[in-house]
């Protein structure tokens, strides 16, 4: 297998500019010679992002931002992605904001028949153009994806949902906002919270996500890592960080425990905003995690 290195030059879904400078900024930092140096990687370059107008953003919908160039964007990225799967390989996507695990999820859901999602995050991002106080699409990609919200997200490259919302897994949240839990609540979800994960500690967590995984007789899990899942001192350079979140020895077991399952077919990383960022701190890392990924995932085959 091989990797795929995809970029998403996207920021429309947090309006906020800068994230859409992750891919390249990793990319001058060597994360192809560094994934390389495990496995053999093809960089497919940034999927095409057109040039919106600030004061046109609400044109398509008056309580989403950017809705056409997000859709479009996702809609060119979930091809993408199915074609890597669907030549053997491992599509890695690179944000850009996290409205792009829409678009990865898509693909990866057309290629599989069954997938879980594990979504490592502070956030839900299951808000929908009702519940959202901000009208960002990237708290909304996975109310989508599990068929809830607005219909050209819902039907976004294929019509219909995505992935089950039992086969939905949220793991280090600690700031939905009032509609997503309700949301959670209603569609059985599972999230598992920075305040459990306090509590039961991590790898008491992590065996319980992964026994429900394997339960659940999917045949892909499709792992989306928005870096402010981490602790906000760790990740100056993302565009919301919270505190209370994970260590990077956190991440890395969570990363470890799901590759172990041999059922990981594709991961998303997202929020890297290098204008933010303080001297590389947020790159450096992104480039240290994807190693540990890559690493880990050759050590496997
Ligand atoms: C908030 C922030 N829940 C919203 N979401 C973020 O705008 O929907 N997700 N930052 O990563
Ligand atoms: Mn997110
Ligand atoms: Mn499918
Ligand atoms: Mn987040």
């Amino acid at each position: 297998m091989n990797i795929d290195f995809i970029g998403v030059p996207l920021f429309y879904g947090c309006d906020r500019k800068g994230v859409e400078k992750g891919p390249d900024k990793l990319r001058e930092k060597s994360a192809i010679e560094v994934i390389r140096n495990h496995m053999e990687v093809y960089d497919l370059g940034n999927i095409y992002a057109p040039d919106a107008c600030d004061e046109d953003k609400f044109i398509c919908h008056s309580k989403m931002k950017y809705l056409q160039e997000i859709a479009d964007i996702n809609t060119n990225l979930a091809h993408q992605v199915y074609l890597s799967l669907h030549a053997g390989n491992f599509p890695l996507v690179i944000g850009g904001d996290h409205a792009l695990g829409l678009g990865s999820i898509s693909g990866v859901s057309k290629h599989f028949d069954n997938i879980a999602v594990v979504w490592i995050d502070a956030h839900g991002d299951i808000n929908t153009p009702e519940t959202s106080p901000s009208g960002n699409v990237h708290g909304m990609p996975l109310s989508a994806a599990m068929g809830v919200g607005y219909s050209t997200l819902r039907n976004l490259y294929f019509e219909g949902r995505k992935v089950k919302p039992e086969n939905v897994h949220i793991i280090g949240v600690r700031d939905l906002d009032e509609g997503e839990v309700m949301l959670a609540k209603e569609e059985n979800i599972n999230l598992y919270t920075m305040e459990e994960i306090k509590e039961k500690g991590l790898s008491a967590v992590l065996d319980k996500m992964i026994r429900k995984i394997k339960g659940s007789h999917v045949d892909a899990v499709h792992m989306s890592f928005d870096l402010d899942a981490m602790d906000g001192e760790l990740v100056p350079g993302t565009g919301l960080p919270i505190p209370d979140g994970f260590t990077e020895d956190q991440v890395k077991d969570i990363f470890k425990s799901l590759l172990d399952t041999g059922l990981v077919s594709s991961m998303d990383l997202v929020e890297l905003n290098p204008v933010l960022d303080k001297g590389d701190t947020t790159a450096d890392l992104s480039i240290e995690l994807i190693d540990y990924v890559v690493k880990t995932m050759k050590e496997k085959q």
